[in-house]
């Protein structure tokens, strides 16, 4: 077994429901067991046109080979109805290995670490939100790269619960029923 990280972004169609059903798909493999799942984050397009990204990260335990692992990631993808018009296309799914224990893996198609994980926000903030002192290979602790990339915009997307919570903490309930408190792009879904 195997613990690796997945790096997910999306942001075409709807794309925060599509990271949270690709969570389910993932869990659902016999081969896997989702160990952690960072937050969703909201993210500016790095290298790339469109609209705002949704980005998060999966730690997972699995007994697929990293190959394997590369193979179901591209099934999911395509599930999710993945096209690829151009390089860094807008994506309804992107679901990427980021790391593979400390495995170093350099081949044509499949190459661990990702090889641009280190210079993105959108990677690195949700994995050192999972696991604040991991270390990549060769490149030491993640949480140290990120001061560099401080100009990449990333926000933590609320989830919906701790917009109800807040809502109802606050008297905003009405009639029983707890109302969210905000509604709309990165707000409470
Ligand atoms: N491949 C090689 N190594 C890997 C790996 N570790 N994990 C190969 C997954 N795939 C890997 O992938 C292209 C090829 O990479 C595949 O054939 C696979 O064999 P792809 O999924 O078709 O395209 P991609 O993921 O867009 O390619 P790439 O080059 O990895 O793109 P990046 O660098 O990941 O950039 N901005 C924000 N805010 N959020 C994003 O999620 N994503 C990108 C994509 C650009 N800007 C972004 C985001
Ligand atoms: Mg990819």
């Amino acid at each position: 077994m195997t613990v690796a990280y997945l790096g997910l972004g999306a942001n075409l169609g709807d794309a925060h429901q599509a990271l949270k059903d690709a969570v389910v798909c993932l869990a659902q493999q016999h081969a896997i067991t989702v160990l952690a799942k960072s937050s969703v984050y909201r993210t500016a397009p790095v290298d790339a046109g469109g609209d705002d990204y949704y980005n998060c990260a999966v730690k997972l335990d699995t007994s697929l080979s990293a190959r394997q692992l590369l193979a179901l990631c591209q099934r999911i993808e395509h599930h999710f109805g993945r096209e690829r018009p151009y390089r860094n296309a807008p994506r309804t799914l992107d679901v990427d290995i980021l790391l593979y224990g400390d495995h170093e893996v350099d081949e044509p198609d499949l190459i661990v670490p990702h090889p641009r994980m280190t210079g993105r926000a959108f990677a690195l903030v949700p994995l050192v939100e999972i696991d604040a002192d991991l270390a990549i290979p060769r490149h030491g602790l993640a949480s140290a790269l990120l001061p560099a990339l401080a100009d990449q915009r990333i926000e933590k997307v609320k989830p919906l619960c701790q917009c109800l919570g807040s809502a109802a903490a606050s008297g905003d309930a009405t009639s029983g029923t707890a109302v969210p408190r905000a509604v709309g792009p990165g707000a409470c879904r």
